[in-house]
């Protein structure tokens, strides 16, 4: 990979792609087990999803053919180690083999994401995120992987969206394990998620892979406010505390503050899990690049409620017509969501805030200096009308995509390190809890075709269009 190259594309992840779900020898995932249980009340799974596992060909000729030289996705555990034995499935290797190969074919640079959410049902049956053995797991599956592709993959994530995988799971509880408002497994959840960045990196480091690179993957932007009195300032702090340091603090600069623990501490959230020799495991095995994925600003004000709540985008009340939807996330005494009346909201209830990714990517420079960033994810999820032939005039993500590139290239200009760019996503496919009506691709795919035929959108052309503009930047 040159290293001047600056790398555009897009991004998908296993589950909500692949389908293909128990062939070759894959194991259930805990999306599996969700989606197939009573808990799953839509009965919408990513079962066949796009097919990616037999498409996987052609999405990625599409991805060559409309100027894009790198590719996000994710490997899904339970096709490596699909049983609690630990047997590694030749299988499962063999298919990102074969994704690798296609994208060494035209010149795409792979980032691969180790973990998208899909932990396997025999580490979920043992308490998830939350289980203690659970590190050692992830270490060894990662070990397989670093060994089996080496540095054929330039660029790994340990994790995609700690943050939002936690907070989904533990206090939304739109999320296998699907517990609400719980604070304590939500910190649990957290610090094992820091434990297993940290022993997979070094395993990784361990391999001395010339060449290749390892990050993690953020899901949301610092917090900010619409005031800057101390008591919003406070806010600030806290929700970072919660959405941000607890999770890229160990991972960028190996520690918790102090305070940020105090802070935990004094909710009385019972830390007992914590250990000096994670700690020091922490402190050795820090990330090289840090992902970012931007959608939406992060905009808090004092918590005066008094309530504990959280709601995201999809969350019951919600069915994307954009009249109930909202999204909250509040702690009792610490912070609570703020609405800026003068910006947009898209029908799921999530704020259209482009300037959010200008000051996103010059907060995380303020924080943690220079550390090289990509962008990976960053997209508009909406309902596509296609005409007869299955072409969109996606007019609408068009605009959005390039409002937010305005600010991503302007924060580049301004001194942020940003190496890459990922449009979510790379051809629609399943939008956890909101199933197939919401779609991200730029690549439009005809679920109701047999053959699940993909028909580029004129977005896809248009952001072709824009990379050529930008590709010596
Ligand atoms: C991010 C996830 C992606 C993707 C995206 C869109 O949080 O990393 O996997 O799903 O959000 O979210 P949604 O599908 O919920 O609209």
């Amino acid at each position: 990979m040159s290293k001047e190259q600056f790398l555009w594309g897009s991004a998908t992840a296993a589950y909500q792609c692949e389908g293909a779900w128990n062939e070759d020898n894959k194991g259930a995932s805990v999306w599996d087990d969700f989606c197939h249980s009573d808990a799953n009340t839509t009965g919408i799974t990513g079962d066949v999803s796009c097919d990616f596992y037999h498409h996987y060909a052609e999405d990625i000729r599409l991805m060559a053919e409309g100027g894009q030289n790198t590719f996000r996705f994710s490997i899904s555990w339970s096709r490596i180690v699909p049983k609690e034995d630990h047997a590694v499935n030749e299988a499962g290797l063999a298919f990102y083999d074969r994704v690798l190969d296609e994208c060494e074919k035209y010149g795409i640079v792979p980032n691969v994401t180790l973990v998208h959410y899909d932990l396997p049902d025999y580490i979920g049956r043992k308490g998830g995120w939350c289980y203690d053995g659970v590190s050692d797991e992830f270490a060894y599956y990662t070990s397989v992987v670093f060994r089996h592709f080496g540095n054929r993959i330039p660029l790994y994530v340990t994790i995609n969206e700690p943050n939002h995988n936690a907070y989904c799971n533990y206090c939304v509880g739109n999320y296998p394990p699907n517990e609400k408002n719980n604070l304590q497994d939500y910190a649990h959840c957290a610090y094992n998620m820091m434990v297993c960045n940290a022993k997979a990196i070094r395993e990784f480091r361990r391999l001395n892979l010339a060449g290749s690179q390892i990050g993690i993957v953020q899901g949301c932007g610092p917090a900010t406010a619409l005031k800057d009195t101390p008591e919003y300032l406070e806010a600030v702090k806290f929700c970072n505390y919660f959405c941000n340091f607890c999770f890229l603090d160990p991972a960028i600069r190996g520690y918790y503050e102090p305070d940020l623990i105090e802070a935990v501490r004094s909710r009385g959230i019972d830390l007992s899990f914590v250990k000096q020799e994670d700690l020091d495991i922490m402190k050795d095995n820090t990330v090289d690049f840090l992902g970012q994925n931007i959608y939406s600003r992060l905009l808090v004000k004092p918590n005066e409620s008094g309530v504990t709540a959280f709601t995201v985008n999809n969350a019951g009340n919600n069915d994307g017509t954009g009249k109930t939807a909202r999204e909250t996330r509040a702690i009792s005494g610490w912070f609570e969501t703020d609405r800026d009346p003068s910006t947009k909201l898209n029908h799921w209830g999530r704020e259209i805030y482009p300037r959010c990714a200008y000051d996103t990517l010059m907060l995380r420079k303020e924080r943690y200096g220079d550390i090289p960033i990509y962008v990976t994810e960053n997209g508009h999820g909406c309902y596509d009308v296609a005409d007869e032939n299955g072409y969109v005039e996606d007019d609408e993500r068009i605009e959005f995509l390039e409002n937010y590139l305005h600010y991503i290239l302007k924060a580049k200009e301004d001194g942020v390190n940003v190496k890459g760019y990922y449009v979510w996503s790379t051809m629609d496919l399943y939008s956890w809890i909101n199933g197939y009506k919401k779609r991200y691709g730029l690549v439009r795919v005809d679920y109701d075709d047999e053959n699940l035929r993909r028909i580029p959108k004129k977005s896809y052309y248009w952001y072709k269009n824009f990379i050529e503009e930008h590709k010596d930047i």
